[in-house]
């Protein structure tokens, strides 16, 4: 069975943020396929994986990508999973290039974008876990396990303060 999510990024150079995305993921329990598809380099292959994710089996789609970021707005283009956009922190110019060519899609191709780097890849994979947790409780209730560990991580008074 195909898993349920695709993390696909531009470059191999991308995998050190989105494998934020895929641990995450992995703590959860939810499988998922991380591919690279570069919208520049391999447009023949973002063409066939987008237009085929959801005939194979994907449910949504992960993409991150940086500078000229132009792979979750094409890959929303050719599919109609929900397509959720990590900006790449790029060494130029930060992410911001990378969070503006993500998030300005026109209206009628929506592109759910997260922030910059890693926290983006983090919450995108939250993201997608909430959305298939609608339909499984299983994985709700891991996902309500997930939050109570992270609330419950964090201390009352900073270490150090009296
Ligand atoms: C984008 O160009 C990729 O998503 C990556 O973030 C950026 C740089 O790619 P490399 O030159 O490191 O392969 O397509």
């Amino acid at each position: 069975m195909t898993a349920p999510v695709a993390i696909i990024m531009g470059s191999q150079s991308d995998w050190e943020t989105m494998r934020h995305a895929a641990e995450t993921l992995t703590a959860l329990g939810v499988s998922h396929e991380a591919r690279i598809v570069s919208a520049h380099r391999t447009p023949d292959r973002l063409v066939a994986f987008a237009k085929g994710a959801k005939a194979a089996g994907f449910q949504i789609i992960i993409a991150g990508a940086g500078g000229a970021a132009h792979l979750p707005g094409m890959a929303a283009a050719l599919t109609e999973l929900p397509v959720f956009g990590v900006p790449v922190e790029s060494k130029a110019l930060s992410g911001v290039d990378s969070l503006y060519s993500i998030v300005q899609m026109p209206g009628g191709v929506p592109v759910g974008t997260l922030a910059i780097g890693k926290p983006g890849a983090i919450n995108a994979a939250l993201l997608a876990a909430s959305v298939l947790a609608l339909h499984d409780t299983a994985l709700a209730t891991k996902l309500a396990a997930w939050r109570k560990a992270q609330t419950d991580a964090v201390a009352e008074k900073p270490e150090g303060a009296a």
